[in-house]
Order: structure tokens, then sequence, then C-alpha cells
């Protein structure tokens, strides 16, 4: 395999395009902010369209192309919401939104603002805003059994994708590396810091990407080696995410990223490194996959454009 193979071979604009159907799809999906109870409503809609790159939907439609069996493959400027992953796409955002939500509440991160404006604890309060995260949950689930979702993807996909998206947000995923993560802070440091790290990275954020490309394929009917070269994709490209978040919380906040990080353990450089390498072995992960993969490794370059021109 050459290096030119792992190369995007797709205008980078088709996420643009996509990101407007997503938005769209959920706008539809959604009650509108002033469905009663309005507040909460607005609060939910306050979390879901404030900017979010859509990233894990944007991965899921992407996964669905690279490792489904066809029906999810849209032609340049074509109409996503015809690919019945749009709808686990949509559910794993609203999981992501969730998460975002409840993170920056006073009793985890305790953030004030999000994506440049007040998080939502501060426009809406903290009671409002915890509701609002518990049905935005809520309705991802409700997404994935949706009539039109089952009749197209039939029972038994629209089952292994609730499967999916539950077991990557719970104890055994993003709310596990959650709750390693608060225990690890408070113990002050654990034996391994180096394993804890990753084992919280894989986790709180890479979980939820694995399970953003698995439930694309599995809607678009793909299975076996492909699934698993896509799912190894987002084991890596979620590492390298975290890594990133980590080196630029460093780069914003001064020197010290505590040790929970895997700047604090490896150090700037090594970090940056690790997440370079990480990049290449998922773009070789897609590379495997051929053409139908061009739009992860679209969506890999955009995201590293650094690593992807310089290193792959
Ligand atoms: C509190 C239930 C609960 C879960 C918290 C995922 C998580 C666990 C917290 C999110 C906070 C965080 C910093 C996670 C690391 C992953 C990360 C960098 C998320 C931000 O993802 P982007 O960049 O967000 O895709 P946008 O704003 O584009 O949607």
């Amino acid at each position: 395999m050459t290096q030119a193979m792992l190369r995007p071979t797709v205008p980078h604009d088709w996420t643009a395009a996509a990101i407007g159907q997503i938005d769209a799809f959920l706008r539809d999906v959604m009650p509108a902010a002033d469905v009663d109870p309005a507040p909460l409503h607005a609060a939910m809609t306050y979390g879901v369209f404030s900017g979010g790159k859509r990233l894990r939907p944007l991965l899921c439609l992407a996964a669905a192309e690279a490792a489904g069996d066809g029906a999810c493959k849209v032609a340049e400027g074509g109409d996503w919401r015809r690919c019945r992953a749009m709808w686990p796409a949509a559910a794993v955002e609203l999981v992501h939104s969730y998460s975002l939500i409840h993170d920056d509440l006073p009793c985890m991160d305790d953030d004030d603002f999000r994506r440049g404006r007040p998080s939502c604890h501060r426009a809406f309060g903290d009671a409002i805003a915890l509701l609002a995260g518990d049905a935005l949950l809520t309705m991802a689930f409700s997404m994935l059994s949706a009539a039109e979702f089952v009749a197209s993807a039939g029972v038994g996909t629209a089952v292994a994708c609730v499967r999916e998206l539950s077991s990557a947000a719970g104890s055994l995923g993003m709310v596990g590396g959650q709750a390693m993560e608060l225990g690890a802070v408070g113990r002050g440091g654990v034996s391994d810091a180096a394993q804890a790290v990753g084992l919280i990275q894989k986790l709180k954020t890479g979980k939820l990407f694995e399970a953003a490309v698995r439930m694309g394929a599995i809607a678009a009917g793909g299975g076996g080696a492909e699934l698993e070269a896509v799912t190894r994709f987002a084991a890596h490209f979620g590492q390298a995410f975290q890594i990133r978040d980590d080196l630029e919380d460093v780069a914003s906040q001064g020197a010290d990223a505590g040790v929970l990080t895997s700047v604090g353990v490896l150090g700037p450089e090594e970090a940056g490194a690790r997440m370079r390498e990480l990049v290449v072995e998922a773009g070789y992960e897609a590379a495997t996959l051929g053409p139908p993969a061009a739009k992860l490794l679209s969506i890999l370059a955009l995201t590293f454009p650094q690593v992807v021109m310089n290193d792959v």
C-alpha cells in the first residue's frame, strides 16, 4: 500500500452539504423549542444547535458508504436523507449533545462556556440542563426505534444499533470513562497513569466514535471484515482526537494539563508523536476498504490536517 492511497480523493465540501442535511433532519425529528414544556425543549435545542462540528454523524454516514452493501452510496450533491444511516447519525449526535451538557454541569467539569457561548446550565439553570441532557439521551433511542428506520433497515438491524449505542454510551463506555476520570482525579493519581489515561480515553471519547461508524456500517447492511476495519479506524481516530484535545488544552490553558491526560503522562512531544501514529494507523484501516472509504479519509484529513499532509 502506498502513502498516496491514504490521501482523500473526494472534495471536502461534501461535509458541508451533509452537515446541512443532518441539521435539517435533527430539526425535523426534535420537538421545536416552543413546544411545551418550552423551557426544556428550548434547552435541548440550544444544546444541539450551537455550532457543533457534527463529526460523529459525518463518520456514521461515511462508514455507511465505506462498509455498507452499496445502499448508502451518495453521489456528490446527493441526498443523505435517503441513506437510512441518517437515523443512527442523528442518534449519536443526540447522545454527544447530552454528554456535553452534562459534562459542563457544576458537578462535572463546571464549565461556564461551550462553543463560545454560555453552557446550557448557565443559560437555562442546572435543573433544566440536567433534564435536557436526559431527554436527548432518551430521544436518541427513539430515533433507533422509529417506525421509518425499522421499516427500511429491518428489526434486527435496528436492535443491533440500539445495542451498539447503549453499550457505547453506558457504564462500560462513555459514562464509565467519565466515572473513571472523576475517581482517578479524586485519588490524586493511579499506579499506572499511562494505562489509566489510555483506558479513560478509549471509553470516554473512543466508544462513541466506534458506535458512530459501527451503526453506520450496520444500518447500511455491512458486517464482517469491513465492519471490523471501520471499528479499528474509529478506535484510532478517537484516541488521536482526545490527544489533540489534550494538546489544545495545554496550548490554551498553560502547561499544567494534569497527570491524567495524554500530555500529562507522555509530555507534549511524545503525545504529539503518538497522535500522528494513530492518525496514520486510522488512515491505513480506511485505505484497506478502497475507494468507498474516501469520505472516511476526508474526515480524517479535515480533523488532522497537519498530520495527513505531512505524515501520510
Ligand atoms: C457527563 C455523561 C457525561 C459524559 C461525559 C464525552 C464526555 C463524557 C464528555 C465530553 C467532554 C469532553 C471534553 C470529551 C472529550 C471528547 C471531546 C473533545 C468532545 C468534543 O467533541 P467535538 O469536538 O465537539 O466533536 P463539537 O463541539 O464539535 O460537537
